[in-house]
């Protein structure tokens, strides 16, 4: 069979034994910008007043629950946890207290919607051998500088679960992503070893079907990337990222995509849609 897409067989070969495959200048500074001032334009607009409430008091449960599960449609800020002083008050300026903002930009915002349905993306996953593919979630995560939360060890697939599995992240470095300012960390190969546990909603709330594995810290490397690469990462790898405590930001946009085409959206996953998402276009 000859090339499907826009990934070339050294990098499909390299994808599928280490699980992440980091491609430089997907996007043009131009792109970035876009995304950069887009999202500047909407926190502007961000009323943080009522929605910073639901995340300062610590025993409105259901409040935050009912803020991440209607993030599925929408464009939702969530606050970084060390946002906040005693007092339930930013400790900072919004700008510098979002974590990230999920998990419809892709849908909904004309500049992120843009980059998401674009030729490369789908041609990407055409690669990948994805044929009815669907974004199911965006996020545009901040890492802010100093109080940049750390993302603990996952597998996409634990969140985003299709019978059978077929998650892929796609994460943008809209910003140069370092070890100082919190770039993604993988234990190369760990997708060989199958999905852990999953990531299940019930009426209880969201909960693991069973406990972490613990990792060692020496399996991991760095993936230390410039603005404009993409990382793409199978959703059996096991991945992470760590708390920035840097005085420099790292902005990335992350895309997650399933198939359709014969695999099913676990009812049990955290995300439930009333619209079923619209595929993308791959030839
Ligand atoms: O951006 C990060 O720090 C973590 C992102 C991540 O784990 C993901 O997009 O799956």
């Amino acid at each position: 069979m000859g090339i499907v897409g826009n990934l070339n067989p050294e990098q499909l070969q390299s994808f599928h034994s280490q699980g992440y495959l980091v491609i430089e200048s997907f996007s043009s500074p131009e792109e970035l910008e876009s995304m950069i001032k887009r999202m500047g334009h909407l926190l502007d607009g961000f009323d943080c007043s009522s929605t910073a409430s639901v995340f300062s008091s610590k025993n409105q449960k259901q409040l935050t629950d009912d803020h991440f599960y209607d993030s599925v449609e929408r464009i939702s800020f969530f606050f970084e946890e060390k946002a906040f002083g005693d007092d339930g008050n930013l400790k900072q300026s919004k700008q510098l207290s979002i974590n990230k903002v999920g998990h419809a930009l892709h849908e909904i915002d004309p500049v992120f919607t843009k980059f998401s349905r674009s030729e490369k993306i789908s041609s990407l996953l055409s690669s990948l051998g994805y044929k009815r593919p669907v974004i199911i979630q965006s996020m545009y995560i901040f890492k802010q500088p100093g109080i940049g939360g750390e993302v603990v060890p996952h597998q996409d697939n634990s969140f985003l679960y299709t019978e059978p599995a077929s998650c892929t992240g796609l994460w943008l470095a809209l910003e140069d992503a370092t070890i100082t300012n919190g770039c993604l960390w993988a234990i190369p190969g760990s997708h060989k070893n199958g999905l852990v546990r999953r990531f299940i909603r019930d009426e209880d709330g969201v909960h693991f079907d069973r406990p972490s594995p613990s990792f060692d810290h020496k399996d991991f490397v760095p993936i230390e990337v410039k603005a404009g690469s993409l990382v793409v990462l199978h959703g059996d790898l096991i991945h992470q990222s760590f708390e920035n405590q840097s005085s420099k930001s790292r902005h990335a946009f992350s895309l997650h995509a399933v198939e359709t085409d014969g695999c099913v959206w676990a009812l049990e996953n955290w995300m439930r849609r009333k619209v079923e998402p619209e595929p993308l276009y791959v030839s």
